[in-house]
Formats: C-alpha cells, structure tokens, sequence
C-alpha cells in the first residue's frame, strides 16, 4: 500500500504541502489542475510547475484526480471527439512526467452529492450529511446554492463552470439512459486506453457517489456487477478503478471486501474512508474507525493485505475538527489520524504475517 494525499495547489488549499510531510508514511500527492476547464489539454507549463513545487517536498506526483471529462462526451455528442483528443493529449504529457494513474469520474453534471457540509455529529465535529428524503424533494439549483456557495473554497466537483449551463444540461440528459451512457462510456475507453497503456499510465474510474441516480439522471459505477461489467467491457489492465469505500459504502448491500477480493489487479487506487448510513437511507461522514461507521474499514485493510496491495491508497474525506477552516471534507486533522488508522491496521497485519516479529 503507498500512502499519498489529496493536496488542491498552492494558495487554493488550506493544508500545505510541510505539513503534509508531517504526516507518517505519506510519499506522494493526488494533485489536478483545478483551474482547467473540463475538455481542455492541460498546459505543460502548469503541470511541470506543480511537480516542481511537489518534488522539492519530497513527494511523488504519480496520482492525478482529476481529469475532468466534459458532458459532451457523457451525453455522446458529435463534439465529443475534440474533447476526446484534448483529454488524449493530457494523458500524454502526464505520461511524460511520470504519472502513473488518472482518477476520473463518469458522473452526469454533478460529482458527490449531499445536502449538508457542515451537519455536526456527536463530538462536536461537523461533516457532510446527506438527507435522502431531503434530496428527493430538492430542485437541483438549490442544491448547487447550498453547495457551491461556499464563500472560501471552490469544492471539487462543484466547480463554476461545470455548473453555469445546468438547466440547459439537465435537458440533455433527459434523453440519456442508462445503456447510452454505458455506450458512451465505452467509446471514450475504446479511445483512450491505448493512449494510457502507451503512456505508462492506468485509469481509474471513481464510483458515483452516492451510488444512485440523484434527480433522475442516470448512474452506473455503483455496485459489483457494473464494476465488473465496465472492467470487461475493455478488458485490458490500463481500463481500471479507484475504489472508493466511502462512495460504494452508502449502500450497504455494496461487500466491499469481496469487491478488492475480485477486482484486485485492476484497482490501482484506494480511497480509504467510513460512513454511517441509518436506516432511513441518510448517511454522514465519520472518522475513518470501523466502530464509528457502517463501514468495515478493518475488513477492507484486511482484504487490501490478503492481495498483497501495491497500489495507491489515501484516506478520502475526514471530519472537520478542531475549528479548522478547510475544504469541506479536506481538512488536515481528520485525514491525517485516518492515515495513521490505516497504518496502524496495515503493520499489525504485517507483523502477524511475519510470525510475529518486527
Ligand atoms: C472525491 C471525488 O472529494 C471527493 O468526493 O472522492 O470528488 C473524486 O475526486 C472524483 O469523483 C473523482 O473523479
Ligand atoms: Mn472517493
């Protein structure tokens, strides 16, 4: 397991990349550039910049995510082929600086969605919430008002640009099933998987988040069998996931233990986090401990040994603690004690596995 840490840039990120250094075991970071738009190359200069900033930290830029995709080619437009070779050109020049894995996401319009960022738990500490029968009666502008009208930060997945033509998208994707978006997600893999093998580079597909259509538009990297079917559809190791325990552990019918078990040598990215779903279908953040959450962190640690991991993992979202001002979901605290859970699952299983000894 190689530990690294989702950092947003220079001056657009509370947490600076000294501090990171402070956290045990962390050798690289998940970096993008958040201020391209989606469908467009990004510029060398830019990129060489931010690995100069990150190396001369000591840490690795082997992670990206994201490289937004743009609607066009979610809704299979004929202008999706420009931003098919903007995205293939991308992946080039990461190849070039030695990226090794691309995280993206398949999700129409929005990325994560919840109703609440800040919805306090029984510490004190505050973490997104997500009220299912809230979000059935919302119209989705209030959505975007209660979430990307956060005053400090641009949240990831929520950017200004993504959400300027939302009605016009909305419409668009009425005409969108399920089996078109599959179709759609299979053209742009069939295009850009040679690019990636050829560039040394392995895609990872982020789970929709949460795992289930939001306001009618349609979602499919959601459970097991979808997994599995987008894993054959292109059946090559360049077309693989990230496995978020977080995203796929809103519903709790998702094994995910059994799922790092199946899909082993195509997961070449772990995010790593808890949350506790109640029984009327809401969920809530919690710190990364199997007893705080529904989820079975110590049972995903356990299966991520049982394969012999050697890909990338990061905690995910953390708890916002300790008045911290931070991203939501990206404060330094919470992540860092995540880290140190994992850790501390991952040695213990490792000294068992060595009889014992250090
Ligand atoms: C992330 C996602 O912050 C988060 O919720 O896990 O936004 C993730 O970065 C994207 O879905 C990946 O494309
Ligand atoms: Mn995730």
């Amino acid at each position: 397991m190689r530990m690294v840490f989702r950092w947003f840039g220079e001056g657009n990120d509370n947490v600076l990349l000294q501090q990171i250094k402070q956290i045990p075991g962390v050798e690289g970071i998940v970096w993008a550039l958040h201020d391209v738009p989606a469908g467009e190359e990004w510029p060398m200069d830019k990129i060489e910049a931010v690995k100069r900033q990150v190396e001369a930290h000591g840490f690795h830029i082997e992670v990206v995510e994201s490289v937004n995709i743009h609607e066009d080619i979610k809704l299979g437009l004929p202008s999706k082929d420009q931003y098919i070779e903007n995205y293939k050109r991308t992946i080039e020049k990461l190849g070039r600086v030695g990226v090794k894995v691309i995280c993206y996401n398949f999700m129409p319009v929005f990325d994560w969605v919840r109703t609440d960022l800040y919805r306090e738990l029984e510490d004190g500490s505050t973490a997104l919430f997500y009220e299912k029968s809230m979000l059935e009666h919302m119209d989705p502008l209030e959505l975007v008002q209660r979430i990307a009208s956060n005053p400090k930060f641009t949240i990831p997945g929520w950017e200004p640009q993504r959400l300027q033509t939302l009605t016009e998208l909305f419409l668009a994707y009425r005409e969108v099933t399920e089996e078109q978006l599959w179709n759609n997600l299979r053209y742009f893999l069939e295009e850009i998987i040679p690019v990636a093998e050829r560039s040394g580079i392995k895609m990872a597909i982020h789970p929709d988040d949460p795992p289930w259509s939001v306001f009618g538009l349609p979602r499919i990297v959601t459970n097991a069998d979808n997994i599995r079917r987008l894993l054959q559809m292109v059946d090559h190791p360049a077309n693989g996931v990230t496995l978020c325990s977080g995203s796929l552990g809103a519903n709790p019918a998702n094994d995910i233990p059994a799922m790092i078990r199946e899909f082993a040598d195509r997961i070449p990215f772990a995010h790593i986090r808890n949350v506790r779903v109640y029984e009327n279908g809401d969920f809530i953040e919690t710190s990364h401990r199997t007893t705080d959450g529904t989820v079975d962190i110590a049972g995903i640690v356990k299966a991520y040994h049982d394969i012999g991991f050697t890909g990338y993992a990061r905690p995910d979202h953390g708890r916002h603690l300790w008045g911290e001002e931070c991203r939501p979901g990206y404060g330094l605290y919470d992540r860092a004690m995540g880290i140190m859970y994992l850790w501390g699952l991952w040695d213990a299983m490792q000294r068992e596995q060595k009889g014992g000894v250090r």
